[in-house]
């Protein structure tokens, strides 16, 4: 590859722009570009496998979505850490099994921060590799340094910029969570002084109204489950909050919001390389697309976000193309867990749902152990080094894209970092066909499963069957350990395990290697 000194004191900080109000890139002379291109993680929430219509979707077109496939490649057995998204998300940006670290269950909106800032993230990594690094969209993974006590008024103590980000535009947590504001670089964007925010997820603030208490004011979407303290922009949230003014998001504003930012963003960084984790809102409830997309599928607005997702996914194509530097970005697009239809709201998911099946022919769904909660699309374009487009049914696991990564830009990953990633940088490019050995796959409560080509694990459980608070999803809970043969039982429908003692055998000692983190990879 070609190599060339970039000097970064050569660019004009009006060059780099502060558009976003990000900060220009320090001049770094350690800085070199070695032709390596920018890396844009797309990170969707709750899109399941089958929900872009280049997955099948029914109802539901995703051009943008489809026209990245077509131009470079479409895996179809990609897992996630996790079945729900403060898991998947740090297991992402870490590189460990979120499974290994208590705290990382689905956060509050006042958790403190789940990463601490010693660890070495894949921020860190892109950064010290000498990009300029960045974080748009939902976060949930905690802020500030203690749980409950952020003062959401003032700079935070700690944020996004303490893990390796130079510039973040992000939510807290979910848009169904408090505080419903955006914060930049640590700060509440848009500040209203006027109207201080405070935060609780005990208690509700004195004169405040609930979803519970007050369902009249629930002018944009009712609950069907929970979501029924705070509310905002006429829907219940969870977890209490006072104020915020006209810093409040209006939910269908969302998806502008931060595909804006992460527009203005790149344009202000064309010349640097770049790293942005762009974690749009969509398809995750409450489900509450802007105008111009209700009605674009035929599924009301679990669809029309779909719809809104692609549309995101098209902004961030075209300025790349406009800016002529997309055939030297690699974007990767994915999802953080599987599908849920009914999440809380009563968004007529269900009743629209028509031929579409969200998880494709996956069984269960986000929360569950069944491969509908892990399993997701992904996508892979880099023009410039992937010239084949096509498809791959290599099995892989989200788990180890930080070291692929790492490896592509050539990181220095210090030791005991990203200890369960391993470098498959041939998967992701898809030099290499060759499948990860086994994924580790973890449900809501806990239940860890293995997956490797032919076979399908889930350790025994004695939960319940049924998700108990709420969505009507299988966990994949059972007494006894199941096994279903992927190859000819794709939906997981006939446990085999009474049939195959010796695989059952293997498998469990297997995944007691892997929790005392001495499997290697073949
Ligand atoms: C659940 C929420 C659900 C969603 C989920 C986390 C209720 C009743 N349900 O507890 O709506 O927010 O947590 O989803 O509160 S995730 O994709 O962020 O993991
Ligand atoms: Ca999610």
């Amino acid at each position: 590859m070609k190599k060339q000194l970039l000097t970064l004191a050569c660019l004009s900080p009006l060059a780099i722009g502060m558009a976003s109000g990000a900060s220009a890139p320090k001049k770094n002379k350690k800085v070199q570009e070695r032709d390596l291109p920018n890396v844009v993680i797309i990170y969707a929430d709750d899109l399941g496998y089958g929900d872009l219509e280049c997955y099948g979707a029914k109802g539901v077109e995703t051009p943008n979505v489809n026209r990245l496939a077509s131009e470079g490649i479409r895996f179809t057995n990609t897992h996630t850490v996790a079945a729900t998204s403060t898991p998947s998300r740090y297991s992402l940006l870490t590189g460990e099994y979120a499974w290994r670290k208590p705290g990382t269950d689905v956060a509050a909106g006042n958790a403190g921060m789940i990463i601490k800032p010693g660890q070495y993230t894949m921020a860190d990594m892109f950064k010290h590799a000498g990009y300029h690094t960045s974080a748009f969209g939902k976060w949930h993974l905690g802020l500030g340094d203690k749980t409950g006590e952020q003062d959401w008024n003032a700079p935070l103590p700690a944020s996004l910029g303490d893990l390796g980000f130079d510039y973040h535009y992000i939510m807290a947590a979910t848009a169904d969570r408090v505080p419903c504001v955006f914060i930049e670089n640590g700060m509440v964007d848009n500040y209203d002084p006027s109207a201080p925010i405070e935060v609780s997820y005990k208690e509700n603030f004195p004169g405040e109204p609930t979803g519970k208490d007050n369902p009249e004011l629930l002018y944009n979407l009712k609950s069907s489950h929970g979501h029924d303290m705070a509310i905002v922009n006429g829907i219940g949230r969870i977890g209490y909050m006072k104020g915020g003014g006209k810093a409040l998001w209006k939910d269908e504003n969302i998806a502008d919001s931060i595909t804006t930012h992460a527009v203005d963003y790149i344009k202000a960084h064309k010349d640097v390389p770049f790293f942005m984790y762009f974690a749009p809102n969509d398809v995750h409830v409450p489900r509450f697309p802007h105008e111009r997309f209700r009605g674009k599928s035929t599924m009301g607005f679990r669809g029309d976000a779909i719809a809104q997702f692609d549309w995101s996914v098209g902004e961030i194509m075209k300025t790349l193309e406009e800016l002529g530097i997309a055939d030297n970005t690699l974007v990767i697009l994915s999802s953080d867990n599987g599908p849920v239809v009914d999440d809380g709201y009563d968004d007529q998911a269900e009743k629209l749902l028509g031929e579409h099946r969200p998880t494709g022919p996956y069984r269960g769904n986000k929360y569950s152990a069944y491969e509908g909660g892990t399993m997701v699309p992904a996508i892979v374009r880099w023009p410039k080094r992937i010239h084949a487009s096509g498809e791959s049914n290599v099995l892989m696991s989200q788990i180890d894209w930080m070291a692929s990564l790492g490896s592509l830009i050539g990181a220095k990953m210090p030791k005991g970092s990203a200890p369960d990633s391993f470098n498959r940088l041939g998967n992701l490019l898809g030099t290499d066909a060759t499948d990860r050995p086994w994924v580790v796959e973890q449900s809501s409560n806990h239940v860890l499963s293995i997956r490797t080509k032919d076979w399908k694990f889930i350790e025994a459980n004695d939960g319940s069957k049924m998700i108990t608070w709420g969505p009507k999803i299988e966990t994949g809970n059972n007494k006894t350990p199941q096994l279903y043969r992927m190859e000819e039982d794709l939906s997981e429908k006939n446990d085999v395990a009474a049939q195959h003692p010796d695989e059952v055998f293997a498998m469990q000692t297997l995944l007691r290697k892997i929790r005392a983190g001495k499997a290697q990879l073949k």
